[in-house]
């Protein structure tokens, strides 16, 4: 899988070009195999036999990749991004049971499946210890560069055009420490966040009222070396990051985040099925802001501003989101009286029901989504797009 983004590869000056990646007629020369080196042949310029240049067999796929491997429109590359302890590596373990429940709720289903055995054990390992073993992920388990290989539901995109989407998501779970700006792995994340055309930001409310995991903190260092590191590249777009972003509010089923959001009428409660509570989602821009303004303050009122002057604010998304989502009562319907998802077992936290994630897979259908049609304009949405 030579175009993967490779955590220990040092970065030496922006990556190299990545001929997979690059669109037809771009000016890059077509890979050529290595020429043999002759026998005799001096410093006089002497024709070279390229024995691979006349029957070229079809080249072999890996299996499972099928057609999505290696086309340029269909590979995307989303950095996920938070504080220590925001919650990725369990978002991203929710992220299957979060496909296989969409169906309930929708038309058609979505499928992941990993593009290398160590993605497919990741996958298989998380829906096990949610669903099975009822715990989070232990902080080790972080993802070092992984791919999977993504397929949706046929959609319209437009009248009398449809599409199925279908795409490679290459992430980077980086422990968040690496966020901050004194560490050595900075570069290398640093450097695949800016080749990312989409960005998961996981903004935690819980963690944002600890020093050690205040937001703030991990995202301006982040978010200053990454607009250097684009603009070196000359990809800002009239000054701004050019990517789309998700930010997701975690851990909604917190009662530190849920109680304060349902006394001040943010969260409206569903009357059919689960009747699960959410923040209605044309509200969840307005939510976040009152979350870094009112509820959180001064700090996390410093990491909307830097969200907002660093990105095109067209191409922000707000989510409200759990991973591992409300307690539910044994007829499967949502509990004011008790809905707490964590509890404390031998000093381990343990999930009390088996999780029904909230906004997980969604803020990942809508990246794609979003940077499809952003291709489908030439790459435009006011300003130059890769
Ligand atoms: N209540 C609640 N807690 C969560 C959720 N996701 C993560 N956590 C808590 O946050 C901790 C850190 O999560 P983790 O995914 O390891 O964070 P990471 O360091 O960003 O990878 C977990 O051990 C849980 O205690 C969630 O959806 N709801
Ligand atoms: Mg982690």
């Amino acid at each position: 899988m030579p175009d993967l983004y490779d955590p220990n590869k040092r970065e030496s000056g922006g990556p190299e070009p990545d001929p997979t990646n690059a669109p037809p007629g771009d000016g890059l020369p077509p890979r050529v195999p290595p020429r043999q080196p002759v026998a005799g042949a001096g410093d006089a310029p002497q024709p070279v036999p390229v024995p691979d240049s006349v029957a070229v067999p079809e080249p072999e796929r890996i299996p499972s990749a099928g057609q999505v491997y290696g086309t340029a429109a269909d590979r995307i590359r989303i950095g996920l991004w938070g504080a220590p302890r925001s919650g990725k590596t369990t978002y991203l373990t929710a992220l299957p049971i979060a496909a296989m429940q969409y169906q309930r709720h929708n038309e058609g289903s979505w499928n992941i499946s990993g593009m290398t055995n160590e993605a497919n054990a990741f996958l298989a390992e998380g829906t096990d210890l949610l669903t099975r073993r009822r715990a989070f992920p232990p902080a080790s388990m972080g993802v070092q560069g992984m791919a999977w290989s993504i397929e949706g539901p046929e959609k319209k995109v437009k009248l009398g055009v449809r599409r199925r989407p279908n795409f490679v998501l290459e992430i980077q779970d980086a422990a968040g420490e690496v966020f901050r700006h004194d560490h050595p792995q900075q570069a290398q994340l640093v450097g695949h966040l800016a080749r990312a055309q989409g960005l998961i930001y996981l903004f935690d409310p819980v963690g944002d009222a600890e020093e050690a995991t205040e937001s703030f903190t991990y995202l301006q260092a982040t978010l200053t070396q990454l607009h250097a590191k684009v603009r070196d590249r000359g990809e800002l777009v009239d000054g701004r990051l050019p990517h789309h972003v998700s930010v997701c509010i975690a851990k909604f089923d917190h009662p530190d985040v849920f109680r304060p959001a349902v006394e001040a009428g943010w969260v409206v409660q569903d009357t059919v099925g689960p009747q699960l509570p959410r923040v209605p989602s044309e509200r969840g821009e307005k939510f976040f802001q009152w979350m870094c303004e009112e509820f959180r303050g001064s700090n996390a009122r410093l990491v909307r501003d830097a969200l907002y002057s660093h990105f095109d604010p067209r191409r922000i998304s707000y989510y409200v989101a759990s991973a591992v989502g409300f307690r539910l009562n044994p007829q499967h319907v949502f509990d004011y009286a008790d809905y707490v998802q964590p509890v404390s077992v031998d000093g381990t936290l343990r999930i009390r029901t088996s999780p029904v994630p909230i906004n997980v897979l969604e803020p990942l259908i809508d990246l794609e989504d979003r940077i499809y049609r952003d291709r489908g304009r030439g790459g435009r949405l006011g300003g130059k797009r890769r």
